[in-house]
């Protein structure tokens, strides 16, 4: 589905990553490229110019990790963004496998699914892969419902679905109503002790307002768990108009994508999530009935990026430059030694690892000093400051702050866009910090930290946070993305 849009954004990447030293300008010129690609592919324009604002953001601001381009970097930072776009979150692979159900189950059974979508959108069809997948791969008994009494054989079409792949479906009584249908529909799956009944529902158009009340009454009969919009990939950015007016109107939990197989520009599976806040759960790639797929950001943003080698090589470099330092600064603070380049060191890793609020408070006995730290203190702005600060002194200023006299504060306070006053505060923090390491190796590491921690709301409370940081195993996946 995403031919045209891979063959693009690879081309525009990869110049990219060939070059050795990437400008403003390189970085600008790319994501006009890329912003014309996505338009192509249908994005939706809103949707197109955040994630062009995002990326462009996140590639000036990107300090360069040893072993990689520039571009390269761009290229993982692209990747992440689409991952985000696409639903997922960057730093959480694994967030749902592709041996997950796709839909939520975790209800009562019997768990009401109901189908929703645009005449042809391929509901029914969709209907008896769902199923045959509950039911092959998750042991589910599934019992198939077919409300749609509009289209001649609508009914038999899912009746004889459902026999190919072995799934019960309710007896056809003729000339019943599409209420009294699922209300029997629903008695069935009880007495019949099934985990799942699916409601196959006619097509309609959300312009038809006695179709829709009649769907939205379904709904409140059936209280389905999940409702699910099935839509066209073909349609483009019709897709995405039709899911938020269905949503509107019926409320959906989730969008399957079909006909991924054709050759959609991709354009709907891209805006989708951002456009309407619901996720797309699963995809079909073929007329058959096991042609199912879920849904995967990850996947999804590897196979339209197709630099998966690139992105995995960023990841590495990273972790292990992460891993590098970390271990480097634990052995300089077991040691008692704490200089300038360590405290920036820290500085960045702090911020690399996102929320600190929520990060210092895993740490044991922190969470209830960390109550006393001031919001400000750990605000990414007073960060972002203190590393400008350090960035402006010299290598020996850094290594020996002690030669730091007046003159010299003031022409490290004139580069770093500061006042001599911060420079002040932060080489206090940053004595107070070295004088913990000393007295943390005289009393022996890290278990004596949390001892130190009571005053963590004075002047000396965030130094004492930090000093804790560097022994920290960091948490699992690249530390991109979320800033
Ligand atoms: N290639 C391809 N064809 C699909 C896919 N999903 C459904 N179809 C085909 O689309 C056509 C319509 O599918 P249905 O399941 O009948 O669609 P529907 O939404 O139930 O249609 P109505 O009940 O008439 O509104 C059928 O020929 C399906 O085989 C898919 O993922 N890929
Ligand atoms: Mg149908």
């Amino acid at each position: 589905m995403f031919d045209t849009l891979t063959d693009k954004l690879g081309s525009v990447l990869s110049k990219l990553t060939r070059r050795g030293a990437l400008t403003a300008a390189d970085v600008t010129a790319a994501m006009r490229e890329v912003r014309v690609a996505l338009l192509e592919a249908d994005v939706a324009l809103p949707v197109v110019k955040d994630f062009i604002a995002k990326v462009s953001e996140k590639a000036v601001g990107e300090s360069v990790v040893k072993s990689v381009t520039p571009g390269q970097m761009v290229v993982k930072i692209v990747h992440d963004e689409l991952v985000t776009m696409l639903g997922g979150d960057p730093e959480d692979p694994g967030a749902m496998g592709l041996d997950a159900p796709g839909i939520d189950l975790n209800a009562p059974a019997p768990v009401a699914v109901l189908m929703v979508g645009l005449q042809g959108s391929g509901k029914t069809t969709t209907s008896a892969k769902i199923a045959h997948r509950l039911q092959t791969k998750f042991k589910k008994r599934v019992l198939m419902v077919s409300l749609d009494t509009y289209r001649p054989a609508a009914q038999d079409q899912l009746a004889i679905l459902g026999k190919q792949v072995n799934v019960v479906t309710l007896p056809i009584v003729a000339g019943q109503q599409p209420l009294d249908i699922a209300r029997r529909g629903l008695s069935e799956a009880r007495t019949g002790v099934f985990d799942v009944v699916m409601f196959d529902t006619a097509g309609r158009l959300t312009i038809d307002d006695a179709m829709m009340a009649e769907v939205t009454a379904v709904r409140d009969l059936v209280k389905p768990h999940e409702t699910l919009l099935v839509t066209d990939a073909m349609i483009g950015q019709d897709a995405v108009v039709t899911a938020q007016s269905f949503n509107e109107k019926v409320g959906i939990t989730g969008i399957v994508l079909t006909r991924v197989d054709g050759d959609a520009r991709g354009g709907a599976a891209l805006s989708m999530r951002a456009v309407t806040g619901r996720p797309i759960k699963l995809m079909g790639v073929g007329e058959k009935t096991d042609a199912l797929e879920i849904f995967h950001p990850q996947r999804i943003a590897g196979r339209i990026l197709g630099m998966g080698d690139v992105v995995s090589l960023v990841e590495k470099a990273v972790a292990n430059v992460d891993q590098e330092k970390a271990e480097k600064l634990a052995a300089r603070m077991a040691e008692g030694k704490f200089d300038l380049n360590d405290m920036l060191s820290q500085l960045q890793q702090i911020q690399r690892m996102g929320d600190m609020k929520g990060i210092l408070g895993l740490i044991p006995g922190i969470g209830q000093a960390m109550k006393q730290v001031k919001d400000s203190q750990l605000d990414p702005k007073t960060f972002k400051r203190l590393e400008a600060i350090i960035q402006s002194m010299t290598p020996k200023e850094r290594r020996l702050p002690d030669v730091i006299k007046a003159s010299r504060k003031q022409r490290i306070a004139t580069g770093s866009g500061t006042t001599v006053a911060d420079v002040n505060k932060l080489l206090k923090q940053h004595q107070q910090m070295e004088t913990m390491m000393k007295r943390m190796k005289k009393m022996g590491g890290i278990g004596a930290l949390a001892g130190m921690m009571g005053g963590a709301g004075g002047p000396g409370g965030l130094g004492g946070l930090m000093g804790g940081m560097g022994t920290l195993p960091r948490p699992g996946g690249p530390p991109f993305g979320r800033r």
